[in-house]
């Protein structure tokens, strides 16, 4: 599938501090924790959208996070292999068609091109693969058979030929997200599972092939028959299959440490018998609207499309969306709004100062202030601090403004 088009990010010199060693903040062992890369490209893995309606500011904050761990690494002179998917054929969007008497082909073709000119308006780099769950079916069949092979999986005895993963073969199983099994079961039916399905071993055990239904899209399983894959095991496949076995950063929102990515790791590590799937699992807080998590089903959503269609300046959004810490839930306000839009005003004047404070001490400043778990407010708050003593006419640094202006640019994603 076609990605969208990068936008430009400028090399930043090296000082005197050196190179800073990003740390994310991993749900499995609940900690902040260095990502180890050294002579080998960084990989990461980040769940992409469902297309069945446009890009709202939850998925814009979750992928500009991900973006700046992005950019981190690159500004640290490391190749990123980064993958995202999209979820192009599943339940809620073949719903959505059938409401709507539209082709759910369209309609996901549809809402994947504004997604992509909303992460294009964002400044947000591509991933180097995107890749759509329909076009990755044969090989996600091939890992459900050898599921199947290798014991971790089963056929449902009802005639439907839907297979399931069986959770009692996993030993590590809900060690990424750290929930009681209380907490599983109720997560499990809120979120797309099946836990009251009769049949199942374990009211756990996530689809991993649904069989052929009347009037649904169905593929070619080989041995598995005709269906579609289930949602976790697109992710596993996807993820595998491009970038190895253990992937250093597998994100996403936190909506989906359980069942999704639980699951996912755990489909991972049943297929490459390695432990862990991801050194890191990263997961980014929910924005809300009014006091609910914004989401599709609820319908309280407020667009980047429609925020763009308003004349709003895209910049100002993501400042908005960078002032609280990534993992943080957050409610979006147009207060939250307004001050991104007075700071990006303010940050554009003071870069076109003569003069300002160091410029370099600011990148080092924000360089380590990123690198720990990409802690947003705090480099904020240090381009602030510049801006503020630029206004005031402090500072004798004459490449100042533009260095800042650069840092910001590339480790930020702010176009001033
Ligand atoms: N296609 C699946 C992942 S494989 C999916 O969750 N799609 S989605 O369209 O619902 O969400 C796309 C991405 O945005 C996911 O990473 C999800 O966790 C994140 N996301 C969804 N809603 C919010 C929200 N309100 N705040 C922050 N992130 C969100
Ligand atoms: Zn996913």
């Amino acid at each position: 599938m076609d990605s969208w088009s990068a936008p430009a990010v400028p090399t930043l010199p090296r000082t005197a501090a050196g190179a800073t060693t990003l740390a994310l903040f991993d749900s499995a062992r609940r900690e902040i924790a260095p990502v180890l890369v050294e002579g080998r490209p960084a990989t990461m893995y980040v769940c992409g959208i469902t297309p069945y309606d446009a890009t709202h500011l939850g998925h814009a904050a979750t992928m500009i996070a991900f973006d700046l761990a992005n950019r981190v690494w690159r500004d640290a002179r490391l190749e990123v292999d980064y993958v995202q998917n999209v979820t192009d054929v599943d339940d809620p969007l073949l719903e959505r068609a059938a409401r709507d008497g539209e082709d759910w082909v369209v309609l996901a073709m549809r809402e994947t091109a504004l997604f992509r000119e909303d992460m294009e308006a964002l400044r947000i780099i591509p991933p180097k693969r995107y890749v759509g769950a329909v076009e990755s079916i044969p090989q996600i069949a091939r890992q459900v058979s050898a599921l199947l092979a290798g014991g971790h999986a089963y056929v449902l005895e009802d005639g439907t030929g839907d297979v399931y993963f069986s959770v009692a073969t996993a030993p590590g199983f809900g060690g990424e997200s750290n929930l009681s099994r209380t907490e599983m079961l109720r997560l499990a039916a809120e979120r797309g599972g099946d836990p009251q399905r009769p049949g199942k071993r374990d009211p756990l055990d996530p689809l991993l092939w649904r069989g052929l239904r009347e009037g649904e899209p169905a593929w070619d399983g080989g041995d598995l028959g005709p269906g579609r894959p289930g949602w976790h095991i697109e992710c596993t496949v996807i993820a595998q299959s491009l970038l190895g076995d253990t992937i250093d950063v597998q994100g996403g929102g936190n909506d989906l440490l359980f069942p999704h990515h639980e699951c996912s790791a755990a489909h991972g590590e049943a297929l490459s018998g390695k432990t862990p799937f991801a050194t890191h699992y990263v997961h980014a807080g929910m924005i809300g609207l009014d006091g609910d998590k914004m989401s599709k089903s609820k319908g309280n959503l407020v667009f980047v499309s429609r925020l763009r269609g308003d004349g709003v300046d895209p910049m100002a959004v993501r400042l908005a969306l960078l002032a609280d810490h990534y993992r943080n839930d957050r409610q979006w306000t147009d207060d939250v709004l307004k001050t991104g839009q007075q700071r990006l005003s303010r940050w554009r004047q003071a870069v076109k100062a003569g003069v300002g404070p160091a410029g370099i001490e600011l990148l080092e400043q924000l360089r380590e202030r990123l690198a720990d778990d990409l802690d947003t407010p705090g480099a904020l708050a240090i381009v602030d601090n510049w801006v503020d003593a630029t206004l005031a006419d402090a500072g004798e640094d004459r490449d100042a403004p533009a260095v800042v202006r650069l840092a910001v640019d590339a480790l930020l994603g702010i176009k001033l």
